[in-house]
């Protein structure tokens, strides 16, 4: 007789999941062994399962289809967490299966019990306890139905016993696959929007990353209102390219051209973004929000009219009410000095500038070059987020995956780990830094184990550099940031992958090189400059409107507009041109 477990693996195989990322434990063995009996979706073991949450949220995020981890009760599904506020706040559809002690047990203080409703409440958009075998294909229908509709985390929690448990008679597995609804706002609510921009004369798009798939309509609109599109950082590989109004990145780590075109607008239209810090946005301007998820609508900025649905369905229902604007004067503004502050930091990468420590700049524009055309970049929280936001060039086809929303630090290995395992065809390449490499260190050993050729690039600088980065701007002295790092090239190859050290500036192009044609996993170890910030003048809190605020015009206007790249030697540069 079919247990629970296995109706529960069905279920999985009719929605087409291919693989479970996990870590087996008692209170799952029923669970991992319908898995090894049916033999058809994958168990994509990792070392700890934070990684596996990350992994299923890369995974989720890069197919839009139902993504899967699982743990053991207690302590496996508390290291979970983690990963699924990752996904949860990114919106990708994961499930996760909790194993939980024996239902008789609970409320006792159990060996290892938590209350798995209660931890995973905040970082999931369904959570529930399956109590008795019948309950479980119904909630796991619902909760997996829950994750793809409502874009996030679905828990089920499951007594171990209950895996085991024979399936009642009529549970049969049923198909859950990812909708695409059109969905599009009202016709008085798209007047409402037509007649604010039809009245503005200088309107700019702010884009996040409800704009996948809507590539096509966000020209289209950028072109009737002929309207600078500055991007948040979950939106710049759907936005950034073939596209001439492109103006930048704003926010905390994007650079002047995004700012300003926000500054500087009549009128502002949001399009599938959340982007969470109010001091970037403009005062006093009518905003216009396109958001699928209408409850998030108003969450930074009052917002004159409301515009409920996906961007693509809202752009094609909004395009025919807009009267085409002949006047580009606002957008020429806005791309030529894109074109500038983008030629400065191209200029940054392009100089080798000191041969070691090596300018990561550099690193980051070469990796952008040598990488393939289908390439999928993971960046961790930290520095490589801001070189990954700055030079790696999207295409439409290539990916970028980060802890963009939650900003949690060693993202991008397991993150990559998620990549690499549903695109085995694709190349993957993880920009991680030293503190965050370290922290899931014990990933690499997946790589190797899971036959994932991940490449991972290691901006060793020796220190939490964006935090240290955070201090200075604050006027805070760094302290509790330097890191005293092994040799990773060496923990590489003797964990039997490819494994470099970068020292010099001439060494990186063959060896990124070497590790990109290896076949395997690799990891090449550059040593980059620990970014310094010139310290801000001496100032007290009491004078700060707020940490936020004070350091972005540290880091947006401070000598010479991106004060983020101002490294000693970029100091001394600027001084002698
Ligand atoms: C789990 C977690 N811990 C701490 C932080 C705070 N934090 C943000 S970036 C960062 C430093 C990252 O250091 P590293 O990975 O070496 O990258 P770097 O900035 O030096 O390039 C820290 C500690 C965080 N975001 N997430
Ligand atoms: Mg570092």
């Amino acid at each position: 007789m079919a247990t629970v477990a296995d109706v529960m693996v069905a279920t999985l195989k009719a929605s087409g999941v291919r693989r479970v990322y996990g870590i087996p434990g008692d209170s799952l063995n029923g669970f991992t062994d319908a898995l090894r009996r049916d033999g058809t979706i994958a168990w994509a073991h990792v070392r700890h399962e934070e990684a596996a949450a990350f992994a299923a949220a890369a995974e989720a995020a890069l197919t839009g289809e139902l993504a899967v981890c699982a743990a053991s009760c207690g302590p496996g599904n508390l290291h979970l967490i983690n990963g699924l506020f990752d996904a949860n706040r990114s919106g990708v559809p994961v499930l996760a299966i909790a194993a939980h002690i024996p239902a008789e047990e609970i409320g006792g203080e159990y060996f290892q019990e938590t209350h798995p409703q209660e931890l995973f409440r905040e970082c999931s958009v369904y959570c529930e306890l399956v109590s008795t075998r019948e309950q479980l294909p119904h909630i796991l229908q619902i909760a997996m139905r829950s994750a793809l509709q409502r874009g996030g985390v679905a828990v089920v929690v499951v007594p171990g016993e209950i895996f085991l448990a024979d399936a009642s008679s009529d549970a049969k597995p049923v198909a859950i696959r990812a909708q695409t609804p059109v969905i599009r706002p009202d016709q008085a609510s798209l007047a409402a929007a037509a007649e604010v921009l039809n009245a503005a004369k200088a309107a700019t798009i702010l884009a996040g990353a409800g704009c996948a798939g809507a590539h096509d309509q966000l020209i289209a609109l950028a072109g009737a209102l002929k309207a600078p599109v500055v991007h948040a950082f979950r939106g710049k590989e759907f936005v950034e390219y073939d596209n001439p109004y492109d103006v930048g990145m704003t926010g905390l780590i994007g650079f002047s051209s995004g700012y300003r075109a926000m500054e500087h607008c009549d009128a502002l239209v949001m399009l599938g973004t959340d982007f969470p810090y109010r001091p970037f946005y403009p005062e006093g301007v009518p905003v216009v929000q396109v958001d699928v998820r209408g409850e998030r609508i108003g969450h930074r900025v009052p917002v004159q009219v409301p515009l409920v649905g996906t961007v693509k369905d809202t752009a094609d229902a909004l395009l025919p009410l807009l009267t085409a604007k002949a006047d580009s004067s606002h957008l020429d503004q806005m791309t030529a000095h894109y074109r500038r502050a983008r030629a400065r930091l191209d200029k940054l990468a392009r100089d080798k500038r000191n041969e070691s420590p090596l300018h990561p700049q550099y690193v980051a524009a070469t990796i952008d070059r040598l990488a393939a055309d289908d390439a999928i970049f993971t960046a961790d929280v930290g520095t490589p987020c801001i070189w990954a936001a700055r030079y790696l060039h999207m295409n439409g086809t290539r990916r970028l995956i980060g802890s963009f929303s939650h900003g949690s630090m060693a993202n991008a290995l397991p993150h990559a780990i998620g990549a690499q395992a549903s695109h085995p065809g694709r190349p993957v390449i993880a920009l991680s830094g030293d503190g965050g490499l370290a922290m899931l260190l014990g990933e690499l050993i997946t790589l190797r184990q899971q036959h994932l050729p991940v490449k991972v690039i290691v901006f060793n600088n020796g220190a939490l550099g964006f935090v240290e980065l955070e201090m200075k701007s604050a006027g805070i002295v760094p302290w509790g940031t330097d890191l005293d790092n092994p040799d990773f090239a060496g923990i590489a190859q003797a964990v039997g992958m490819f494994g470099a050290r970068v020292e010099k500036a001439n060494e990186l192009e063959g060896a990124l090189r070497d590790a990109f044609s290896y076949d395997g996993p690799a990891l090449v170890d550059v040593h980059t400059a620990r970014t310094e910030l010139s310290l801000p003048p001496k100032i007290t809190y009491g004078e700060l409107k707020g940490f936020t605020l004070y350091a972005t015009r540290t880091i947006l206007s401070g000598g010479g507009e991106e004060l983020i790249e101002l490294t000693r030697t970029n100091l001394r540069e600027l001084e002698a041109e």
